[in-house]
């Protein structure tokens, strides 16, 4: 770490599992265990019953709205000033790494807190109180603000996590199963480039015989300390 000016992080919901959001792929005691999240996350499920998704979607905001950022999402916000260049490239949708106080962040998949009208494209606000929602200024449907399955992602964090990947020094892939496409072909990217592969996560995932360290352990433990050795030998 010390020996490089640009660091690039990917992370998952696993980085915010400790923040009581539950994981897409863990189940969890989740309410929507009797749901697959691949089954409701997709513009099929969306026009064949826009209430239900809608349901899941509310149901999802109460939890984001009640969680708070945990020590790893801190613990990445602090890096964030260590270092020249850093980029924080997520697939969550949650909105906790703004406000855990990260300022360089790239949401791949979008923001769950966001609606945005079907009919315009544009970023709209609920017309009143009601499931699902419709947009104030056309009526038409409003969705969630997230990319589904099966949705091209926003060109420009996407061509700007590439960019970052291929240039940084140390990749860090943080809580995430290394399932889901194009974010998991970013640490190859970070590696065909000669940087130092970095993996965190209790459980082996498809990237970790690839990675050069990989901690078999939560993020709200190892970033931290992480951390805590930088700022003790660095000039940070
Ligand atoms: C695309 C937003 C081009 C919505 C999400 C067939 C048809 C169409 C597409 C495809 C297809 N086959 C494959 C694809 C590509 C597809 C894909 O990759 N599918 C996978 C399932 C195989 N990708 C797409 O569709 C993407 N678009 O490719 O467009 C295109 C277009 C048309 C046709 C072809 C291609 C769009 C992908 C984006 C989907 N939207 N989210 C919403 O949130 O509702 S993805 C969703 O999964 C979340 O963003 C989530 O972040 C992401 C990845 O999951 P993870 O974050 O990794 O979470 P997971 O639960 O899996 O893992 C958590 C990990 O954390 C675990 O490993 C666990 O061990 C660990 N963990 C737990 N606790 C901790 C921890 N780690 C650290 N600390 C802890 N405490």
């Amino acid at each position: 770490m010390r020996q490089t000016s640009a660091v690039a992080v990917l992370t998952g919901s696993g980085v915010s599992a400790e923040s009581g959001i539950p994981t897409f792929r863990g189940g969890g005691d989740s309410l929507w265990k009797r749901y697959d999240p691949r089954e409701l996350a997709t513009p099929e499920a969306f026009s064949r019953d826009p209430r239900l998704v809608w349901e899941w979607y509310l149901w999802r905001r109460s939890l984001v709205v009640g969680a708070e950022p945990n020590p790893a999402h801190l613990a990445l916000a602090e890096m964030e000033g260590f270092f020249s260049s850093f980029t924080l490239i997520t697939q969550n949708v949650d909105g906790l790494h703004e406000r855990a106080g990260s300022r360089n962040v790239l949401e791949l998949h979008g923001n769950i807190l966001r609606s945005r009208c079907t009919a315009e494209g544009e970023i709209s606000e609920p017309r009143r109180q009601e499931v699902p929602p419709r947009c104030r200024r056309c009526g038409a449907l409003l969705r969630p603000d997230v990319v589904w399955f099966g949705e091209m992602l926003p060109e420009g964090p996407v061509r700007a996590a590439f960019e970052a990947s291929s240039s940084c020094g140390v990749f860090f892939s943080v809580g995430t199963s290394s399932l889901v496409y194009p974010a998991a072909a970013l640490p190859e990217e970070a590696r065909a480039s000669g940087a130092i592969l970095v993996e965190i996560n209790p459980e082996e995932t498809p990237l970790t015989r690839r990675a050069d360290f990989s901690f078999r352990e939560s993020a709200s433990v190892v970033l931290p300390e992480l951390v805590k050795r930088l700022r003790a030998q660095g000039d940070y």
